[in-house]
């Protein structure tokens, strides 16, 4: 899809409160999808440019797409991009949307291991690996794909490493948080190829982007 610079450009993005909070940013740069990713199946959307293309992906599959140049550019998560590495990638903008921590967390009141090597749930396996490492604690990792919060419910886990927002499912599942690892917002991200390859038009969507990240303020 992507390549010379008479090609399309193609941007990545996923579903859900991605998607929602970047169609503003899109808009102000003059792009604006002609399917709604909620209700159709479609996973290559038409924009009113006919040369701009939205993908429409798994949040954690995005910056694999844009590294490999199978996406021009891309919308993802801190929280994605630092377990993904950023290989590959530039990273121009913060878009200050999806906003949320990156926590520890365990069940209320416990005081986690009692001499024992703390067992640890999380998809943010390289995250949570750094974390402890960087606290001198070794730690057992367990790599899960969702339901991080079930873990320490059924003894899986000592504690789980997950984005938090509300708290409400912390909460709600008889959690709360603890250690505070990273601040996160969603990124707009840039294949390297990319930016040289397609220079001009790939510029002008970062500037209109920031522009309108700016403006919001
Ligand atoms: O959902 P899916 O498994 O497809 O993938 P995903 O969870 O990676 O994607 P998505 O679309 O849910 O999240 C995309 C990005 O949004 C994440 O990578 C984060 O950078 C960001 N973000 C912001 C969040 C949240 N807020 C958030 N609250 N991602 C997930 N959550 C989860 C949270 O873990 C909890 O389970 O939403 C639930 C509600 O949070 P509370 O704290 O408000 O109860
Ligand atoms: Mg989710």
């Amino acid at each position: 899809m992507s390549g010379s610079d008479n090609d399309a450009l193609v941007i990545a993005l996923s579903k859900g409160r991605i998607f929602k909070e970047t169609l503003p940013l899109l808009a102000h740069a003059g792009i604006e999808p002609v399917d709604d990713p909620e209700s159709s199946r479609k996973l290559v959307l038409d924009t009113n440019r006919e040369d701009v293309k939205l993908l429409i992906l798994r949040a954690t599959d995005v910056p694999t797409f844009v590294q490999y140049g199978a996406a021009d550019l891309g919308v993802a998560g801190k929280d994605v991009l630092m377990e993904h590495g950023g290989e590959g990638l530039y990273e121009p903008v913060d878009l200050k949307i999806a906003t949320c921590k990156l926590m520890t967390a365990g069940r209320v009141g416990d005081s986690g291991n009692d001499g024992r090597r703390l067992r640890v749930a999380t998809k943010f396996v390289d995250c949570t690996r750094r974390f402890y490492a960087a606290r001198g604690e070794q730690v057992e990792i367990i790599k899960l794909y969702g339901s991080m919060e079930l873990a320490p419910l059924v003894g899986l886990a000592d504690r789980i490493v997950d984005v938090v927002d509300t708290g409400n499912t912390l909460r709600a599942n008889g959690l709360e948080p603890l250690e505070h690892i990273a601040d996160i917002s969603s990124r707009l991200i840039v294949n390297k190829a990319s930016m040289k390859m397609k220079h001009e038009r790939v510029k002008t969507v970062i500037d209109d982007i920031a522009e309108a990240v700016a403006q919001r303020g």
